[in-house]
């Protein structure tokens, strides 16, 4: 009975055992972008009580986990393709539905499945800063996430007896599989692991600078961008131009304000960091900043050491052209506005006359053009 005969599907490839070997894979990829893309999310977007207190060390803890949360979604897209052709013959099961339980085990997986292969597609075209659909990326990615981790629990908990069974070096007796792994298998495992070694490989480089002359696939190389430092937004998209910046003053805002000239900024003391910036799209480089620290910024203006604050570029309009700093950013002596970047000043696709740094702060939170800083606590 059924489109396909009983047993139309032999060998080794689409047992349990190589469902096993396989899906914990994808498994463990899955769970490291999850823990990543939370770390990333409550970076960027912290609840009210953690906004003061959230880690400015390591400096790069954001680079290492947006690099791990990109990486590891890459690499769980082959990974998930060779599951789910592992297990395809299973669609064919006969009856299609047995029991109310078997519905909505079908069910649970199904949304498992549409669930992962749409937030696998949009996060890599994400980073590749392609939006074709009318949604909000970094809403729907967040609230699919949750979706996704909830039915990869679910399949975990009703296939756990399948789990325990094959995933040791042999499989638990009464199953009927072969003792040993066949050549087979081991061809398909090898293959699976190539493809992951590959497209691992060929963008890591990103990210991880190793690696950065075998980056051939990523949107983004190190080494290309003024300063040898990638733009994400150029000044030009960002509707900036040269003719904004004349007469450009640095407004500070709180129980003493003031202003400052572009001279007059240059003049205060400097400090030098090493701070990377690492955009949640996944590439990420070290520089070498120096200009004023914003601590020293907020002193004279007379702010209190637990004062949350506003940064307002000159960019009008667009999802970063404000942001808001906490306490534990705002007070590191790290945290520069930087005027020159690897020892020249700041090019304006890097922000000119002046820029946030801020040591383990998702890149889209380094805002460049800055024009106002404003106490607000
Ligand atoms: N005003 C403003 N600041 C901004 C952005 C922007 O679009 N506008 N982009 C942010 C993002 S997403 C990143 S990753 C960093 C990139 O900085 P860079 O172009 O100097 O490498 O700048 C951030 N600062
Ligand atoms: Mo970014």
């Amino acid at each position: 009975m059924g489109p396909l005969r009983e047993g139309a599907f032999r060998g080794r490839l689409h047992d349990a055992r190589t469902a096993v070997s396989v899906g914990r894979l994808a498994g463990a990829a899955l769970v490291v972008c999850f823990v990543t893309g939370l770390v990333s999310h409550y970076l960027q977007q912290p609840p009210g009580w953690a906004v003061n207190v959230l880690p400015s060390r390591p400096v790069w803890g954001y680079r290492l986990t947006q690099g791990l949360h990109v990486a590891s979604g890459i690499a769980a897209i082959p990974l998930v393709l060779a599951k789910l052709w592992t297990v395809y013959p299973r669609l064919f099961a006969w009856p299609p539905l047995k029991s109310v339980t078997h519905a909505l085990e079908r069910l649970s997986i199904a949304v498992l499945v549409a669930v992962t292969l749409l937030q696998l597609a949009t996060g890599l075209l994400n980073t590749v800063q392609w939006y074709p659909w009318p949604w909000n990326f970094r809403q729907t990615h967040w609230a699919l996430a949750w979706v996704l981790v909830g039915a990869l629990l679910l399949h975990i908990a009703v296939k756990a007896p399948v789990i325990a069974a094959h995933w040791g070096r042999r499989s638990a007796g009464t199953l009927r599989l072969p003792a040993a792994d066949g050549p087979d298998r081991r061809a398909f495992l090898a293959t699976v692991g190539a493809a992951v070694g590959a497209v691992t490989v060929t963008t890591a480089g990103q990210s991880f600078t190793p690696l950065k002359d075998l980056d051939v696939l990523a949107p983004r190389h190190p080494d290309h961008g003024p300063q040898h430092l990638p733009v994400n937004r150029t000044a030009a998209a960002a509707g900036i131009t040269a003719g904004h910046l004349t007469g450009y003053r640095l407004t500070v805002r709180g129980p003493h304000p003031y202003d400052l000239t572009l001279p007059q900024l240059q003049a205060l003391p400097r400090h030098s960091a090493v701070l990377p910036i690492a955009c949640v799209e996944g590439w990420s480089k070290n520089a070498h900043w120096s200009g004023v620290r914003i601590r020293d910024l907020l002193d004279r203006a007379g702010a209190p050491h637990s004062a949350t604050i506003r940064v307002v570029s000159l960019q009008k309009g667009g999802a970063y052209s404000v942001m808001e700093m906490g306490a534990s950013y705002a007070r590191d002596p790290l945290t520069l506005l930087a005027l020159s970047l690897n020892g020249a000043p700041l090019d304006l696709d890097h922000g000119f006359p002046a820029r946030i740094i801020a040591p383990n702060r998702p890149g889209v939170l380094q805002t460049k053009w800055v024009g106002m800083l404003e106490v607000i606590v």
